[in-house]
C-alpha cells in the first residue's frame, strides 16, 4: 500500500496545504443526510469529531518519512443514508477525490455489493467528478450496510490510489409496526393466586432497529380487561418483557371463570406504531385435582438438589399440519412442587404433534447458574386423546431427562 493521506473535509472548510491521496467531502443536500453538513456558501467551524479525523489525517506520514501507517488505522466514518428516501434520484451522497488529479486526469469507479454485485447499481459514481450517488430508496430491513470500494485510475488505466473502503450505513425509519407472535394468547391462573403470580407472557416482534434507535423497542400495556370484576386491574403486564401476572387479590373461578385482556404493543418505547392481541386467562377453581381434570400434565425436578424446580416457565404448542408452523396453546409456571395446572384438560386434547418448551436457562439463571441448554423442547405425539399423559422433565445445568408417564 502506498502511503497516502486521507482527508475528510467539510464543504468550504478551510483546507490545509495540498495533501497526497484521497480527499473526501461530505456534502449535505437540504439537510437530508445525517452527515455533518454545511449550508451552501457558509463555512462551518470544524466540530471536535471532525477535527480528530483531520488530526488523524494531518499526522499521517508523507512518503519517504519512514513509518507507514496501515490502512486499517484509517478512520473512515460511515456515510449515513436514511432508508425510504424520496427522489429525485440519483442523489448525491459524497464526492470522492484524489489529489493526484493535480498531476493527471483521474477517473473514478466503485465496486462492491450495491455497485457491481447484486443489488447492482444501487450506488453509482460519476466517472470524472467522483460524485458517489444513490439511485433509489434503500430498505434497512433488507440491507442495513453497504461496503463499497472506490478506485481511481489515470487516463491510461493505471491505478493512482489504493482502493478505499466506503461504508454506507442505512439508518432506520420506523416503517414497521410490532407483530404479535399469536393473535390470541392463552393462560390459566389458579383462583386466589397471590399478586405477582406469573400467568402468561406475550411477545411481539418488530423489524425496525432496536439497537441504534428505539424504533424497534416494543413496550407492552393492557388496554382493557373484560370483565372488570372484582377490580378493573386484576392483572399487570411488564412493559418490557410482556409477562402478565396477577395484580390484585380476588380471583374466583365461580364469579369470573375467564378474563379477556386486550394487549397493546407499541414501538418507539410505547409511543410509536401499535399492534394489539388478545390474552384469554382462565381462572381454575381450587380442588379440581389433576387426576380428575388433567389430560396432559408435567412436573420438573432439579436433579442437582433433588428438589422440585419452581418458577420455571413452560409453553405448550401444537404443530399445524401440514406446515412446520407451531401454534402456542398455553403457558404455565411451575409451583413450589415443580408442578403446574394441566396443560390440557380432559376433552381438550386432539390427536396431533405437540411440543413442550421448558425455559431452563431463565430457571438456572434465577439460581445464579448457567445452563448448557437455553431451553428444552420435548416434541411428542398424541395418538389417543382419551389416554392421560404425564411428561416430566428432570434437569441439571448439563443434562436433562424426560419420559412418558401417565
Ligand atoms: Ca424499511
Ligand atoms: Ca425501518
Amino acid at each position: 500500500m502506498s502511503p497516502c493521506t486521507l482527508a475528510f473535509l467539510l464543504l468550504l472548510l478551510p483546507v490545509g496545504p495540498s495533501r497526497r491521496g484521497w480527499g473526501l467531502r461530505h456534502i449535505c443536500e437540504g439537510g437530508q443526510w445525517d452527515n455533518p453538513c454545511a449550508a451552501p456558501g457558509r463555512a462551518l467551524p470544524p466540530t471536535p469529531a471532525l477535527l480528530s479525523v483531520l488530526q488523524d489525517v494531518l499526522t499521517f506520514p508523507e512518503p519517504g518519512h519512514g513509518l507507514r501507517r496501515q490502512k486499517r488505522d484509517w478512520v473512515i466514518p460511515p456515510i449515513n443514508c436514511p432508508e425510504n428516501e424520496r427522489g429525485p434520484f440519483p442523489k448525491n451522497l459524497v464526492q470522492i477525490k484524489s489529489n493526484k488529479d493535480k498531476e493527471t486526469k483521474v477517473f473514478y469507479s466503485i465496486t462492491g455489493q450495491g455497485a457491481d454485485t447484486p443489488p447492482v447499481g444501487v450506488f453509482t459514481i460519476e466517472r470524472e467528478t467522483g460524485w458517489l450517488k444513490v439511485t433509489k430508496p434503500l430498505d434497512r430491513e433488507e440491507i442495513d450496510r453497504y461496503i463499497l470500494f472506490s478506485h481511481a485510475v489515470s487516463a491510461n488505466g493505471q491505478p493512482v490510489e489504493d482502493p478505499m473502503e466506503i461504508i454506507i450505513t442505512v439508518t432506520d425509519q420506523n416503517d414497521n409496526r410490532p407483530i404479535f407472535t399469536e393473535a390470541v394468547f392463552h393462560g390459566t391462573v389458579l383462583e386466589g393466586a397471590e399478586p405477582g403470580t406469573p400467568v402468561l407472557q406475550v411477545l411481539a416482534t418488530d423489524a425496525d432497529d432496536a439497537v441504534r434507535s428505539s424504533n424497534g423497542v416494543v413496550v407492552y400495556s393492557i388496554l382493557r380487561q373484560t370483565p372488570d370484576q372484582p377490580l378493573q386491574q386484576m392483572f399487570a403486564i411488564d412493559g418490557s418483557t410482556g409477562l402478565i401476572s396477577v395484580a390484585a387479590v380476588g380471583l374466583a373461578a365461580q364469579t369470573v371463570p375467564e378474563y379477556t385482556l386486550e394487549i397493546q404493543a407499541a414501538n418507539m418505547k410505547g409511543y410509536g406504531l401499535q399492534a394489539t392481541a388478545t390474552a384469554i386467562i382462565k381462572v381454575q377453581a381450587r380442588g379440581m385435582s389433576e387426576a380428575v381434570n388433567g389430560f396432559l400434565t408435567t412436573h420438573v425436578l432439579n436433579t442437582v438438589t433433588g428438589l422440585p424446580a419452581a418458577g420455571l416457565a413452560i409453553r405448550l404448542s401444537q404443530l399445524q399440519e401440514p406446515g412446520p408452523q407451531w401454534t402456542e396453546l398455553v403457558q404455565r409456571w411451575t409451583d413450589e412442587d415443580g408442578r403446574c395446572l394441566p396443560l390440557l384438560a380432559r376433552g381438550q386434547a386432539k390427536a396431533g404433534t405437540y411440543k413442550l418448551r421448558f425455559e431452563t436457562a431463565a430457571y438456572w439463571q434465577g439460581l445464579g447458574q448457567t445452563s448448557f441448554y437455553p431451553f428444552v423442547e420435548v416434541v411428542f405425539a398424541i395418538t389417543d386423546p382419551a389416554r392421560k399423559l404425564h411428561i416430566p422433565l428432570l434437569i441439571s445445568p448439563y443434562s436433562y431427562t424426560t419420559y412418558r408417564g401417565s
